[in-house]
């Protein structure tokens, strides 16, 4: 059986992070079934068998592989009759990297505070500091979402491109 890492809230029904969520997308398209293994950003321990301090984490029998990209390469190499990723389209490559460079970081600002305050009490400390210095320099998690509904129709402009799309077709990669 497959097995994912997946960072969880307090309620560790709740899992929210966008590179595992990758992963889980690229597993349901190749229609592989999959154990979820609940992660937290400080219990990094249970990760350390795989030489990474982030999730995402797979493992496959004896295969232990990290990083959503390099999974979902190892599942097309390793399930080629399974549905194909076609990782190498171009627009696939167009929206992992839109994805991580823009939407990732404008959506972190709309729910930045909802995450926070989902996670457990140690989590929380570890969130605030992290994100307060790494994605927001020095500002705090409440200054971040300040507004956010005044900053919704930019936000849903940048999603146009998306929406159009999916009018037209049920999936960006068609
Ligand atoms: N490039 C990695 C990024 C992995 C990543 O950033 N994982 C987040 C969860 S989605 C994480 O583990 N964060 C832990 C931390 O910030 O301490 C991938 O594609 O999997």
């Amino acid at each position: 059986m497959l097995k994912l890492y997946d960072l969880a809230a307090a309620n560790v029904n709740i899992r929210f992070r966008p590179y595992c969520f990758r992963v889980k997308m690229a597993l349901a398209h190749k229609k592989l079934a999959v154990k979820f293994l609940p992660g937290h950003f400080t219990e990094k321990k249970e990760i350390e068998f795989s030489g990474k301090n982030k999730f995402t984490i797979h493992i496959d029998g004896e295969n232990i592989i990290a990083d959503s990209w390099e999974i979902a390469k190892y599942l097309e190499n390793e399930y080629p009759n399974s549905t194909s990723l076609k990782l190498m389209n171009g627009e696939v490559i167009f929206i992992k990297f839109w994805t991580e460079s823009i939407l990732h970081s404008e959506l972190l600002k709309f729910i930045a505070l909802d995450i926070h305050n989902s996670l457990s009490p140690k989590d929380k400390i570890y969130f605030r500091i992290s994100r307060e210095k790494i994605n927001f320099a020095g500002q705090t998690l409440e200054e971040v979402v300040l507004n956010r509904e005044k900053r919704l129709p930019h936000f849903q402009k940048l999603l146009s491109s998306l929406r159009k799309t999916l009018n037209q077709q049920n999936f960006v990669a068609g």
